[in-house]
């Protein structure tokens, strides 16, 4: 891919409000900005989407500076990438690290799509012009929260997730669904219960939610088999899903009946777009997870959910939703509940280089 140099920038910005769920509250965001540089002057770019604790996942945006610039740079410079597939490969002799992985994997599928003169969208098989938004409600006041519902539908959106946990769980779904009684609905669990909370989750069946996120543990699959075989509403799988592997898991043990597809967790666009392929073959729909993050990763993802088998609004919201400024021009904007699937050259935004300056606190360039 002839690169000639990768630099690594670590930015951080406040949220315009706290994202609480009840394993934590975000109030400020750090991401890693990868930019892979070619001879010909191309720019790729990716965002590492790990959270600067493990609360979420065990990466870090500490553990992704660290395995990205010690040990996948390194790799890079010695071994030839003619296409960003090689990449998976060649990040196979390390373990896991899945968020530091896709950093580096995303800045060279938008630095390849750019070299072809096409949009990522369209390279990886996108069909779609437009993708549908969905939005995240996490406030820890339950009038805020039908107030920011009320104001997210009055936008546009096309679909809500509320975080939940035993605390608010029935009483908030059921005011909200009062409110908006035709709402496309979801909940989003984090992990808040256990198998003997399987009658409380039953008693929201009828509420006709579209699907309750990861109601277990992070890294279960037998229990959300069980858990399932009891609810008349969908569950979908976040945490627990990895790797193609999990959804595999999944899938033949009846865990959820819905995958969510977050491209960092997974390790890349290459092992997203193989959880797609399979989800799509065996009739499991999928979306398009969120991270809280900026116009990079955002990017990417409208990429992604342009794929025939996303057939439901994902977590992508447009750039205001979390940041007064975002680090991508255009910022990502939605329109009566629709983002348009950029055509230009790559993931279609530029980065916006002032902003990105304002934001970084580290850098460090390697040249190849
Ligand atoms: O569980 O889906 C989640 C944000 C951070 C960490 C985990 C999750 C979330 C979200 C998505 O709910 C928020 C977004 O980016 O829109
Ligand atoms: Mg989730």
């Amino acid at each position: 891919m002839n690169l000639t140099a990768i630099n690594v920038s670590l930015i951080s910005t406040p949220l315009k409000q706290p994202f609480h769920t009840h394993l934590g509250t975000v109030t400020e965001r750090e991401s890693l900005i990868v930019e892979a540089v070619d001879t010909d002057g191309n720019s790729g770019f990716g965002e590492g989407v790990a959270f600067s604790s493990p609360w979420y996942t065990e990466e870090t945006i500490g553990t992704s500076w660290h395995v990205v610039t010690e040990f996948l740079i390194p790799l890079l410079k010695k071994n030839l990438v003619s296409h960003p597939k090689d990449v998976s490969t060649l990040f196979g002799a390390i373990r896991r690290n899945h968020m530091a992985k896709s950093a580096i994997e995303l800045a060279l599928w938008d630095l390849y799509a750019k070299q072809k003169h096409v949009s990522l969208a369209k390279l990886i098989g996108g069909e779609a012009d437009k993708i549908p938004s969905g939005v995240v409600v996490a406030s820890k006041d339950e009038a805020e929260a039908l107030e920011q519902t009320a104001m997210y539908v009055e936008e546009g959106y096309q679909r809500i997730k509320v975080k939940i946990s035993p605390a608010n769980d029935y009483r908030l779904l059921s005011r909200i669904r009062n409110a908006f009684p035709d709402l496309p609905i979801m909940a989003d669990a984090n992990s808040a219960y256990t198998l003997n909370d399987a009658d409380r989750l039953k008693a929201l069946d009828e509420l006709g939610l579209l699907m309750i996120e990861q109601p277990l543990a992070h890294n279960d699959f037998l229990e959300h088999a069980k858990l399932q075989k009891k609810l008349a509403t969908p569950i979908c799988l976040d945490e627990s899903i990895n790797s193609y592997e999990d959804a595999v898991l999944a899938a033949e043990l009846g865990s959820c009946r819905i995958i969510s597809v977050k491209v960092g967790k997974v390790g890349g666009l290459s092992e997203a777009i193989r959880i797609h392929d399979f989800c799509r073959d065996r009739g499991i729909p999928v979306w398009c997870g969120g991270m809280i993050e900026f116009g990079v990763s955002r990017a990417h993802n409208i990429a992604l959910a342009s794929l025939p088998g996303f057939t439901i609004p994902g977590d992508i919201s447009s750039s205001s939703r979390f940041w007064e400024e975002d680090i991508i021009k255009p910022e990502v904007s939605v329109e009566n509940g629709w983002i348009t699937v950029p055509k230009g050259p790559g993931i279609g935004f530029e980065v916006n280089r002032t902003r990105l300056e304002q934001t970084t606190i580290r850098s460090m360039a390697f040249r190849f």
